[in-house]
């Protein structure tokens, strides 16, 4: 199943324990019903059960339909035969739901007549009803259980690699990878070894995952041409991942037309421009009947766009829409827009302005198969940000959420940063105050999409710790109001599901030290107060606090001898506040009522300004960056409660990479402390050493 080098990340095979040494049957037909079928028998083979098909014809006196002799029964329904238990399952469901209620994805789990019965109306619901049986365990079998049903809170819960086939100058295979190379692609094809990819489609259903795209949004020569002559990697990708449910989409050039097609121009309203887009598509779906859509970068950071014909981004969203639409595809165009050759000097332009600024007037005016893709923050993927303004202002287009799994901004996979904790409270985020929707609800009728933290490292994640991150991401798409860190004490469960069982209170006891704060104490050591960007260019790794301060880029914190921040206000600055709707646009806009959190982010504020917190800003950059050191200095310690616990090798790489983010830290905190002292002057009450 699993290349014997490659860890098993949340689906050892002890996890399935419960399952495997118990009777089974399972009942549908249909590839993902396959797939559930052999997850089972595997199951059995090292735990001892069985796994059985319904008899072929309807059960008659001398082999009746069996129920009793099952302890677990997965079904499609309706079905013409089901055990007795399964049976009255279904009554019991329709008589409350009707039928419909389960949808594609969804399932139902019940326990009747000390049988445990997952049904579903759809084979991928029967896949995650099995998946949802494995996070259970034993508990899936006891005694009692209430009937639960289970849906998914959107459609689209999909990973965005950011994957090169060309290895690019800078960017590497991979994009802002830091888990080695691509699990796809490798030096300008595809990797000629794909076994890395049906293990990832299987981690990937595990955690409720049901779409990725194969390359990276920054499309170059070679990439682009995935769509055309170079459609049958695609499609080879896409035969391995079909057996878990998960789609292919692809990552477009909006330039397709010129480039690959020889046309002379990609202008969205050119006929021609229409004609073969329509027909590139016809192509793709004939060779990917069931490929997901197209995602596109257009106009950002140097990717070709509509400005470009002077048209607008509704205009090129639509032609690749109208293309997709006849095969039920959608196109997910990126709202990251804004002008990436900004003068420094210039104060009035602000970057966190421009997607609203961009994308709000054409509210209403994109096809219903396109899904607006927002970054999260309006900035891009700090490790504090306010809620992009975008996901309150567009009520008639859908709108996906884009988060960063892979942690560009976030320690690059050598810092320990569990991301769940900073998703969950931008889902819950409500835009319009406590009473009104929630950005999860906003991005229910988009999605919620990830970019992917994986590559062909043993680990897959370069830091084990980090497959939390991947884990729990599908988790709060699959349902956004998940508690982190349970889920992290899911993740925890099943990863190290195959250590000693006295083993499993120290185990969950040390990474929930280790991890459940372990974002909180990121933000402590680097960039403060929802400041941002104060990391080395380039890489953006460690330290550089005025690295951006004097680029082109739009990334600045202002910082001089009297104070810090960016002036984001109606009455004074760049009028951004003005972006959010009641009561968040008088909530940031008051310096006074701003949250401690994103203070530097809305305003520019004297050294001595005092926080909620009481503290001055000065002396809770000292403050916390002392505090942030010691966090990381704690978790490795605590990190060798585990040697000989877990793997030897699993827990080798963890302490590497502890070690690296305790000198990582200290290099932080020395550097932001030593620049304010010299800027402020302020010496830090405690009197500690600053260098
Ligand atoms: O965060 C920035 C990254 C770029 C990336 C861009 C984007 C793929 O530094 O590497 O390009 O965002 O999201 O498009």
């Amino acid at each position: 199943m699993q290349p014997n080098d490659v860890h098993a990340a949340w689906l050892p095979p002890e996890a399935f324990r419960a399952i495997g040494s118990r009777r089974t049957l399972v009942c549908g037909e249909g590839t993902l019903v396959d797939t559930v079928r052999a997850e089972v028998a595997r199951a059995c083979a090292r735990y001892g059960g069985s796994v059985d098909r319904p008899p072929p014809r309807p059960a008659s006196a001398d082999r009746p339909a069996a129920g009793a002799s099952y302890d677990l029964v997965l079904a499609l329904v309706p079905a013409a035969l089901l055990p007795v238990a399964a049976a009255a399952v279904d009554v019991g469901y329709r008589r409350r739901h009707g039928s419909g209620a389960l949808g594609e994805e969804g399932f139902l789990l019940a326990r009747h007549a000390e049988v445990t019965v997952v049904l579903a109306e759809a084979p991928a619901g029967l896949l995650y009803g099995l998946f949802h049986l494995v996070r259970l365990g034993e508990s899936a079998f006891g005694l009692t259980r209430p009937t639960e049903l289970h849906r998914p809170a959107t459609r689209l819960r999909m990973l965005d690699h950011w994957d090169n086939v060309d290895v690019h100058p800078v960017m590497g295979q991979v994009e802002r990878g830091y888990a080695g190379r691509s699990i796809f692609w490798r030096d300008g094809a595809r990797r000629a070894d794909l076994t890395r990819v049906g293990p990832y489609g299987r981690l990937l259903a595990a955690c409720g995952v049901n779409a990725i795209a194969v390359n990276n949004v920054n499309v170059h020569a070679t990439e682009a041409r995935l769509l055309t002559d170079r459609l049958g990697d695609v499609a080879a990708i896409a035969d391995l991942l079909r057996p878990y449910g998960v789609r292919v989409h692809l990552s477009v050039s909006f330039a397709a037309p010129v480039t690959l097609g020889g046309l002379p121009t990609a202008d969205p309203l050119d006929d021609g421009v229409r004609a073969w887009w329509a027909e590139a598509t016809r192509q793709v779906y004939e060779t990917i009947p069931d490929f997901g859509g197209y995602l596109v970068k257009a106009d950002s950071e140097g990717q070709p766009g509509p400005f470009g014909y002077g048209r607008s981004h509704a205009d090129g969203a639509n032609v690749l829409a109208d293309a997709l639409a006849p095969f039920g595809g959608v196109v997910r165009w990126r709202a990251f827009v804004y002008n990436h050759r900004q003068d420094w000097r210039d104060r009035s332009t602000d970057r966190a302005r421009a997607a609203y600024d961009h994308f709000t007037p054409l509210d209403g005016r994109f096809r219903d198969n396109v899904i607006l893709q927002v970054k999260h923050g309006p900035i891009d993927f700090q490790p504090r940000e306010p809620v992009s303004p975008v996901l309150a202002a567009m009520p008639d287009t859908r709108l996906a959420v884009e988060f960063q799994v892979t942690q560009e901004y976030t320690g690059q996979q050598r810092h320990v940063c569990y991301l769940a904790p900073w998703w969950s409270e931008v889902l819950g985020y409500a835009p319009w105050g406590d009473d009104g929707p929630t950005v999860a609800d906003v991005a229910a009728g988009g999605g919620l999409v990830g970019v992917s933290n994986v590559g062909d490292d043993p680990f897959w994640t370069g830091h084990p710790l980090a497959q939390a991150n991947l884990y729990a991401f599908g988790r709060l798409a699959w349902d956004p109001r998940l508690d982190p860190v349970a889920v992290l004490d899911e993740w925890i469960g099943l990863t190290f599901a195959g250590s000693a069982p006295d083993a499993s209170g120290i185990v969950r006891r040390t990474l929930h030290g280790i991890m459940d704060d372990s974002w909180r104490t990121y933000e402590r050591y680097t960039a403060p107060l929802g400041v941002g960007f104060m990391v080395r260019p380039g890489d953006h790794y460690g330290p550089d606090v005025d690295g951006y301060e004097y680029s082109p880029w739009g990334t600045y914190h202002f910082a001089d001898r009297d104070g810090v921040g960016v002036d984001r206000t109606r009455a004074s600055g760049t009028g951004f506040t003005g972006q959010y709707p009641q009561p968040w646009r008088d909530v940031y806009e008051s310096v006074e009522r701003c949250p401690d959190e994103l203070l530097l982010f809305f305003h520019h504020v004297p050294y001595g300004h005092r926080l909620h917190s009481g503290s001055t800003v000065i002396q809770h950059i000292y403050d916390t960056h002392f505090a942030g050191v010691e966090q990381v200095t704690a978790m490795r310690r605590r990190w060798e409660q585990l040697a000989g616990v877990v793997d030897a090798g699993l827990h080798a790489r963890v302490r590497e990479r502890l070690d690296e983010q305790v000198r990582c830290a200290e290099e932080w905190r020395d550097q932001v402390n030593a620049y304010f002292f010299r800027k402020s002057g302020v010496p830090d009450a405690r009197g500690r050493r600053i260098p």
